[in-house]
C-alpha cells in the first residue's frame, strides 16, 4: 500500500469514528424507555464542582438517602476517568449541579411507593442547573438514575458531556412490583456479592429483591446480623420468603422434631404444634428487619405422601378428618395466619391456588412460575399476582433468550381494567442450584435488564419487535460494564449451545 492507500485507510477510519459518534447522539440510549422524551441538539458540560441543590423540597434527607444516591451517581458517571480541570473551550454550556424537589417529607418506602419524577436538562440559565422534580424520594432516585444515562465521557474534551439538550423527560412505572428473586440457600452468596445485585438493580429500575432465603439445602439465617437499611436506601423493598412446608428440610438440622421422621423430612411435620411455633417465632424476627408489606410464604412443590406413610402424621390426619391436600391446605392456611398476624399480606406460589385458590386469604398474591396463564384465572378470581413463567423469566436457564425476556406480557390475554390492574408486576428467577457469587451477575445481567423494560415502560412505548431494541439494550449492556458489573454479552446466556 503506498502513501495514498495509507492515507485513504486513514481518512476512512476517521469517516467511519464520526458516523458512530453521529448515531450514537442521534439515538436515545435510556434504558428502560421513559414514559416521555423530548431532546435538543446542544451539548452541555458537566462542572468539576457538580452539585446537589435541594431547595424548596419539603424533604429533608435526615436519613441521607438523597445524598447518597447523588454521590453514587456522581461517582458512576465519572468511572475511572480522569476529568480535566476545566473545559478548554471558548464557548461553552456548563451545568453545574441537579436541582431536586422532592413534595413528600416522608421516607417510607413501601409496596406502591410515588415513583414518579420529571427531569429536564435545559440549556440556559445562569448558571445552568438540571431540575428534578419528584413526589418522593425514591422517585429523585430513578430521576438520578436516568440523568446519569444522558451523561458520557468526552474522550476529545476530558469532561464528562450532556449531549442532545435540552431534555425533558416525564417518568412513572407501568408496575409497582419488578422483582429479582435470589437463592442464597442453594450456594452461599456474600454480603457483598448482594450489595451489588442490589445496586445494579437500581441501573435498571427494578425494585423488589426477592430473598428466597432457606431450602432444602441450607438456613444460611442470623437475622439480626444482617444490615437493615441498605436496600431501603437504594429504594429497593426485600421481600423475605419462608418456603413452607415444601423446601424446608434444612430447618430440622437444629430442630429434628419438626422433621415428620428421620425417613421423611419434608414436607415439615402438619400434626407438630413446634412446626408452628417456629414459623411465628421467625415471622415475628422477620417482622422487625424486613418491612415490605409482604412475605413470601412459598408453598411450592409440596409432596405430601410422606404425611400418610409416617404412622404418628397419619394418625393425626384421620383424627382431624384431613386427607394430605387438605392437609396441605391446612398448613398453608395457618402459616398465612401466622403471617397476618405480625402485620404482613403474603405471596405463595402459585400450588396453593391451583389446589384451593378459593380458601386464600383475600390479602394473598399469587405468583406464578409454572406455565399455563395461571395470572388470567387468578385475577378472574379477584386476587393479586405476580409473573414468573419459567419458560420466559428463569435466568439460571441459560437457554433463555434476552428476546424471550423482553417479549414476556405480564398482562397477556387480560383484558378487563380491573383484573388487569390486579397483575401487580413481575419478576425474574435467579435459583441458585447452579449459580453462586462467581457468576451471578453474568447470569442476570443482561436478560434480566429486557424484563425490567417490560416492567417499567407504558405498554404503547415497549418495541413490538425486540430487534428494534438489540442497539439499545447492547449500550445499556457495555454501561453495566463500565459500573463495573460482569453482564455477558447480548450473544451469552441464551446463545449457548446445547451440550452434545
Ligand atoms: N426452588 C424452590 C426451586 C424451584 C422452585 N422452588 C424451581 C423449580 C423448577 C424450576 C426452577 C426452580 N429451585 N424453592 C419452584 C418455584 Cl425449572
Amino acid at each position: 500500500m503506498g502513501r495514498r492507500g495509507i492515507f485513504l485507510g486513514l481518512l476512512l477510519v476517521h469517516i467511519l469514528v464520526i458516523s458512530v459518534a453521529d448515531t450514537q447522539k442521534e439515538n436515545l440510549y435510556i434504558w428502560p424507555m421513559p414514559v416521555s422524551v423530548s431532546h435538543g441538539q446542544h451539548t452541555l458540560y458537566l462542572s468539576n464542582e457538580f452539585e446537589l441543590k435541594t431547595d424548596g423540597s419539603k424533604y429533608s434527607d435526615a436519613s441521607g438517602i438523597l445524598r447518597d444516591g447523588f454521590s453514587s451517581i456522581l461517582k458512576i458517571i465519572k468511572g475511572d476517568h480522569v476529568i480535566e480541570d476545566a473545559p478548554r473551550f471558548g464557548s461553552y454550556l456548563v451545568i453545574k449541579g441537579i436541582h431536586v424537589v422532592i413534595l413528600s417529607p416522608s421516607d417510607e418506602l413501601q409496596h406502591g411507593v410515588n415513583e414518579t419524577y420529571r427531569l429536564s436538562v435545559p440549556v440556559d440559565g445562569n448558571p445552568i442547573y438540571a431540575h428534578v422534580e419528584a413526589q418522593t424520594v425514591y422517585g429523585a432516585l430513578h430521576a438520578l438514575q436516568t440523568f446519569s444515562q444522558l451523561c458520557y465521557f468526552g474522550f476529545e474534551t476530558r469532561v464528562i458531556e450532556v449531549p442532545q439538550a435540552p431534555w425533558t423527560i416525564f417518568d412513572q412505572p407501568r408496575f409497582s412490583y419488578r422483582g429479582l428473586l435470589i437463592d442464597t440457600s442453594r450456594h452461599f452468596l456474600p454480603l457483598p456479592v448482594i450489595k451489588k445485585v442490589i445496586d445494579s438493580m437500581t441501573y435498571a429500575k427494578l425494585n423488589v429483591l426477592h430473598w428466597h432465603i432457606v431450602d432444602t439445602q441450607s438456613f444460611p439465617l442470623e437475622i439480626p446480623s444482617y444490615p437493615r437499611l441498605y436496600a431501603q436506601r437504594r429504594g429497593i423493598h426485600v421481600l423475605a420468603e419462608l418456603d413452607v412446608p415444601g423446601h424446608a428440610e434444612s430447618w430440622g438440622i437444629g430442630y429434628p422434631s419438626i422433621w415428620p421422621s428421620e425417613n421423611c423430612r419434608q414436607p415439615l411435620d402438619v400434626s407438630n404444634d413446634f412446626t408452628f411455633k417456629l414459623i411465628d417465632a421467625i415471622l415475628s424476627d422477620f417482622s422487625k428487619v424486613f418491612k415490605y408489606r409482604f412475605v413470601h410464604l412459598g408453598g411450592d412443590e409440596v409432596d405430601t405422601s410422606c404425611w400418610t406413610f409416617t404412622p404418628h402424621v397419619s394418625d393425626w390426619l384421620k383424627k382431624r378428618g384431613l386427607n394430605e391436600s387438605g392437609a396441605y391446605q391446612y398448613f398453608v392456611l395457618k402459616a398465612q395466619q401466622i403471617a397476618l398476624s405480625h402485620g404482613y399480606e403474603i405471596i405463595n406460589w402459585e400450588e396453593t391456588f391451583n389446589n384451593f385458590g378459593s380458601k386464600l386469604n383475600p390479602k394473598t398474591v399469587v405468583h406464578n412460575w409454572l406455565g399455563g396463564g395461571v395470572a388470567q384465572k387468578v385475577v378472574a378470581a379477584g386476587l393479586r399476582c405476580i409473573v414468573s413463567n419459567q419458560d420466559k423469566w428463569y435466568l439460571d436457564h441459560l437457554d433463555a433468550t434476552w428476546e424471550g425476556f423482553y417479549s414476556n406480557e405480564p398482562l397477556a390475554n387480560i383484558t378487563k381494567p380491573e383484573e388487569q390492574a390486579l397483575v401487580i408486576g413481575g419478576e425474574v428467577c435467579t435459583w441458585g442450584e447452579h449459580i453462586d457469587g462467581s457468576d451471578i451477575e453474568q447470569t442476570i445481567w443482561p436478560r434480566a435488564a429486557a424484563a425490567a423494560e417490560r416492567l417499567w415502560t407504558p405498554y404503547h412505548n415497549l418495541a413490538k419487535n425486540s430487534s428494534e431494541v438489540t442497539a439499545r439494550l447492547a449500550n445499556f449492556r457495555c454501561l453495566l460494564n463500565q459500573r463495573g458489573v460482569a453482564a455477558a454479552p447480548l450473544a451469552g446466556p441464551g446463545r449457548v449451545a446445547p451440550l452434545e
